[in-house]
Order: C-alpha cells, then structure tokens, then sequence
C-alpha cells in the first residue's frame, strides 16, 4: 500500500511539472524545441500510467495488456497509416495527432471506429449532419466501437478502450468529404 501511494503522488507531482513545464515551453519555444516537449511529455505520460496502474493493484508487468498507439493526420487529408493491429483482450490507449496547421472547421480529424457490418459511406453520409455532435450522428453511436474529438490543426487526443473480438474493423474520419481518402483497417489477431 505504501509504495502505491508513493507511485500516486510521483504521477501527481509529474502532472504539476507537466502543466507548468507545458505553460513555460509556449512561451519558451525557441528554447525547447516540440521534439523535446514531446519527449518530456511521454515520459511523464509513461510514468503516470505506471503510477495509476499500481495504485489499482495492478502488477507492473500489466502492461503487456496495454497497447500504444498513435495515428496522425494532416492538411492533405491523410492518416499516416492504412492498418492498425491489436491482440485481443488489450486494451488499446490510442492517440489521433492533426500534425497540420488548418483549423478544426476546415481540415477537422477524428479516428471513429465502426463495429463490424456497418456500412462506412452510410455512416459517412449521416455525419455530415452531425456537426454539433463531433461529426458523430447521434442515432448511430451504437454503432461506434471508439471514437476520438474532432480536432484542428496542432491538436491531439488520447482515448482508451478494450480491442473488440478478433477480426477486420474499420476506422475513418467522419468529418465531411474525409473518409474516402481517411480510412482504413483494424485488425484485432
Ligand atoms: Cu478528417
């Protein structure tokens, strides 16, 4: 019990750094480079979900449950990856960076994935009138394993949900006119 508190409060105090180091780089930005930022960033990030981990009891090689993944967009309508795989049972920690610079109502990325049998230009279709809901047609939710905010241009969002049953699903962004070329296959083995 001791040590899980300890872990608890290093992950506390590194979130306190975090925020002041993060208040510091935007105007310090020509003495830290983004590299370095999100360097410093992912260690803390690591440290965190080590600490939250313990402090649940978890033993620390729970982690080999646990995948990382990340997926950027960009201004020329693109995901930099066609294929996502997964092992059942993990729970995927998922990250969807906009690495570009237009906003959110112009060049807007999400990362939505559809359960299995759902039609994606359907889907698609019925998300261009969803724009107050992220691009997520409401009456269609239960038809979404996981999905990511809608993002601009610089932003980036991390979500955590447990990989479906084995097989071939598929994820897209459901801001208008993006899934045809914003698309692609996660494979759960
Ligand atoms: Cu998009």
């Amino acid at each position: 019990m001791k040590f899980q508190k300890v872990f608890l409060f290093i992950g506390l105090s590194l979130s306190a750094v975090l925020v002041s180091f993060n208040s510091s780089a935007n105007s310090e930005k020509e003495t830290y480079g983004h590299h370095t930022v999100n360097k410093i960033s992912q260690t803390i990030e690591r440290a965190q979900t080590k600490a939250l981990n313990e402090s649940k009891g978890f033993q620390s090689n729970a982690g080999a449950d646990t995948v990382r993944l990340e997926i950027t967009g960009d201004d020329k309508m693109q995901f930099n990856k066609e294929e996502m795989r997964v092992k059942a049972g993990q729970v995927v920690v998922l990250t969807l960076k906009h690495v570009g610079k237009m906003a959110e109502s112009a060049m807007g990325h999400n990362w939505v994935l559809l359960k299995q049998g759902v039609d994606m230009a359907s889907f698609a279709n019925d998300a261009i009138m969803a724009k107050d809901n992220g691009y997520i047609p409401p009456n269609r939710s239960n038809e979404v394993i996981a999905h990511t905010k809608m993002l601009g241009g610089g932003e980036s969002d991390t979500i955590i949900f447990k990989a479906p049953p084995k097989g071939t699903y598929t994820f897209l962004c459901s801001f208008p006119g993006h899934y045809s070329t914003m698309n692609g296959k996660f494979i759960v083995e």
